[in-house]
């Protein structure tokens, strides 16, 4: 594998809604190139990109991969994303080691949700956005309106620097507006256009759209206005210089125009990257947390990986380490593949420095050494290897002890540490049942080793139902976990949907007694206590407090009383579920000098606790969630129109841009549980949501008497077989 420089290197996210064809863009990008020998396909399972089983089977992307070629002896580095909502923050993730997002529109469906979406991760990052409409060749291509919506989404900024010849079945080329060239395709789908005179139709079009791509260039540039307008045109080098500036500052986000089934436009797309992406040298290094100077905190000299500190130590100061090859070593790790066969990949941008085969360096976070054996460049999963990466370059390495995504590695001299991108909280959980013990056995090993790919996947036991629950942004993703459990760990699971982590408290202030006193044979059991117990605010949990004068109970009985009241109050007394937000006092009792213990006391609290129970007006509790909604406006009326069936409370309704609405409201989990697939049904696919846990709240009454009768029912069963 030949040697890079950084500054001959082009990082790009390719972005966009689910089904615009990124997938197949890139692999018609890698084949116009010659970096594959033909164009791979989404549909048939071979795109580079698209290598895992539930990708090919579900003719879907549903994690980024890379995949890179050569053009002009620039390397392209690709990541390709998903654009389905439930995957679509691993697009955000790709955008940290990239400096420009390649903004993937269909020619006839142009700005959808997902578009806003990975819009706004882009932003975020400050990184230039290059759209391409693509799908060109269809029937139903409307390239003109995508345009228009284009700019009416994103700002009059979205200029176009090519324009369609033809549109639909007739699309067969494009005319650069920086050069005035034109191009045309062969059907042979070789990517690689033929120089035509500009088509007579196009000629006056194409002259005032380059105007006002020179206008545009040119604003704020008042030389380069000038040269303009004296003598009505600009140098080639001049204009091209100018509008890659523009580019990188954000000025201009260019639109270019592309088949990428019918391989058309790739070359010019190529040309592009090359000429006016960002080398990542270009941008603004990337913010990482340093240990100053090389010192800690208490100022020791950080000098290996053993002597380093962890990173909650470190004096946070932030650096912009340059990206150059004379800088300390700084890989980041953006991504990792658990493969059952090739164990563990891990990708990495080389923000710093320069890194060779066999290089030993440290990971920070974990304060462990790896060596970097078999350094390689990936083309989708297949690893070629490579001698060393320049800064600003992607590569991955295979096998690393203790390294996962997120982590910096490098220098240990010179130890800074790169934020990972930030993660939503799991939407929806499933109680995970195995099917037969030797299941069981492999069931964790298997999830965390699919974790270590899938970092939004979580595995936990729920504390009351003792449930094991895995959880993830939707019901898609979680059947995606359970066929890589059969497919790759042949552990076979049984999904149910999980019980609602439901809460218990009390409406109402009493007062309560409890008295335990048993005489048997010599040594008798005596405790006595009188309570108080009180409603708190939400959120509060549980207070205790001691109010006993003049010495009725001992002192050293109290934590006992207390003891005991928080016992019961775990099993709660309507459902099983636990007690929370109120506050016990004891504020009298009597004892015995010779029968009282410490159990004694502890029965006493317990049936103190009971007795108040019974006037206390007990009430359950359940989680609400804040719900926030995205749907094109025309579902928006049927959106919230049925929330109300679900309990739910419309907070408020914006506009999102380009023909879409937020909603946001509060709902119960309860309510919740299937919402991504009726989502789906009452948007025709088209909406989103996301979910996160706000507050607990009163239960429904009716809703009440169902859950407690069920909870009953559920115990009378569970003493039977008991007995
Ligand atoms: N007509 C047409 N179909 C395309 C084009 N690119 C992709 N497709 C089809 O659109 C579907 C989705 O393509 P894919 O590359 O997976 O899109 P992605 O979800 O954006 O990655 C597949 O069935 C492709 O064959 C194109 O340029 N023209
Ligand atoms: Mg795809």
């Amino acid at each position: 594998m030949k040697i890079y420089l950084g500054k001959d290197v082009r990082n790009l996210a390719v972005a966009g809604h689910s089904h615009c064809g990124k997938t197949t863009l890139i692999e018609a990008l890698l084949a116009t190139s010659g970096a594959v020998p033909a164009m791979g396909s989404i549909d048939n399972g071979t795109a580079v990109t698209a290598y895992e089983e539930e990708e090919r089977m579900r003719r879907v992307t549903i994690a980024n991969a890379v995949a890179f070629c050569e053009w002009n002896c620039v390397k392209v580095n690709l990541i390709d994303t998903p654009g389905f909502n439930m995957f679509i923050h691993e697009a955000r993730a790709a955008m940290l080691p990239v400096e420009s997002a390649v903004m993937v529109v269909d020619a006839a469906d142009g700005v959808q949700p997902m578009t806003q979406r990975v819009w706004s991760y882009a932003e975020e990052f400050n990184l230039p956005r290059i759209f391409v409409i693509n799908r060109m060749d269809r029937d139903v291509a409307e390239p003109w309106l995508i345009l228009d919506q284009l700019r009416a989404a994103f700002g009059r900024q979205v200029a176009p620097v090519e324009l369609p010849i033809g549109a639909g079945a007739g699309f067969r080329g494009v005319v650069d507006l920086v050069s005035m060239q034109a191009f045309e395709y062969s059907s042979d789908s070789n990517g690689h256009g033929r120089a035509i005179p500009i088509p007579g139709d196009l000629a006056d079009q194409a002259q005032s759209a380059h105007e006002a791509l020179v206008e545009l260039v040119a604003e704020g540039k008042d030389e380069l206005l000038e040269e303009f307008f004296s003598q009505g045109t600009l140098p080639q080098d001049h204009l091209i210089a100018a509008l890659h500036e523009a580019i990188r500052e954000d000025r201009i986000f260019p639109v270019l125009f592309a088949s990428g089934l019918n391989n058309i436009g790739t070359d010019r797309l190529l040309n592009f990257f090359e000429t006016y992406a960002p080398a990542p040298s270009e941008r603004e290094p990337v913010a990482a947390m340093s240990a100053t100077a090389g010192t800690r905190a208490n100022g020791a000299v950080v000098s290996s990986a053993g002597d380093m500190s962890a990173a909650s130590d470190w004096p946070v100061e932030m650096v912009n380490r340059p990206v150059a090859d004379g800088e300390p070593l700084s890989l980041f790790v953006f991504k990792t593949i658990s493969d059952p066969f090739a164990g563990q990949i891990s990708f990495f941008k080389v923000f710093a420095g320069c890194v060779h085969n066999n290089d030993v360096v440290v990971n920070y976070k974990h304060r462990a050494q790896e060596k970097l054996a078999h350094l390689s460049v990936m083309e989708g999963k297949h690893p070629v290897a490579v001698a060393e990466l320049h800064a600003g370059d992607l590569g991955a390495v295979a096998k690393l002890k203790d390294t996962h995504t997120g982590d910096t590695l490098g220098d240990p001299r010179n130890p800074v540490m790169y934020e990972p991108a930030k993660q939503p909280e799991p939407a929806i959980a499933f109680a995970i049942e195995p099917k037969t013990r030797a299941d069981e056995d492999k069931l964790a090993n298997a999830l965390h080793k699919i974790m270590e790919e899938d970092t939004l996947v979580r595995f936990y036991r729920d504390a009351q139902t003792h449930e094991f629950l895995v959880a993830g942004t939707g019901q898609q993703h979680i059947e995606i976990v359970v066929s890589k459990l059969r497919r790759r760990y042949h552990t076979e699971v049984n999904l149910k949907a999980p019980k609602i982590p439901y809460r218990e408290t009390i409406r109402a202030r009493v007062e309560g007694h409890g008295r335990h006193k048993k005489q048997s044979g010599g040594h008798g059991q005596f405790g006595d206590c009188r309570i108080r117990m009180e409603p708190l605010a939400r959120g509060a949990g549980f207070e205790f407090a001691n109010e006993i004068f003049g010495g009725a109970i001992p002192r050293n009985y109290v934590p006992a009383i207390e003891k005991g009241i928080r016992e019961a109050a775990e099993r709660g007394h309507l459902a099983g579920h636990p007690m929370v937000d109120f506050r016990v006092t004891v504020y009298d009792g009597s004892f015995h000098e010779v029968d009282s213990n410490e159990i004694s006391f502890r029965i006493a609290g317990r049936l103190a606790f009971r007795d108040c129970m019974e006037r206390a007006r007990p009430a359950l509790l359940e989680p609400i969630m804040r719900v926030s909604i995205q749907t094109p406006d025309g579902f928006a009326g049927a959106v919230m129109g049925d929330l109300p069936g679900r309990h739910g409370r419309v907070l408020g309704m914006e506009p999102g841009g380009a023909g879409q609405t937020t909603i946001q409201a509060e709902v119960p989990l309860a309510e919740m549980l299937s919402y991504g697939a009726d989502l789906i049904a009452m948007t025709q696919g088209q909406g989103s949501f996301h979910m996160e846990m706000d507050h607990y709240d009163f239960v429904l009454p009716q809703t009440q008497v169902k859950i407690v009768a069920a909870a009953r029912a559920h115990q009378a069963v569970a003493v039977e077989e008991e007995s």
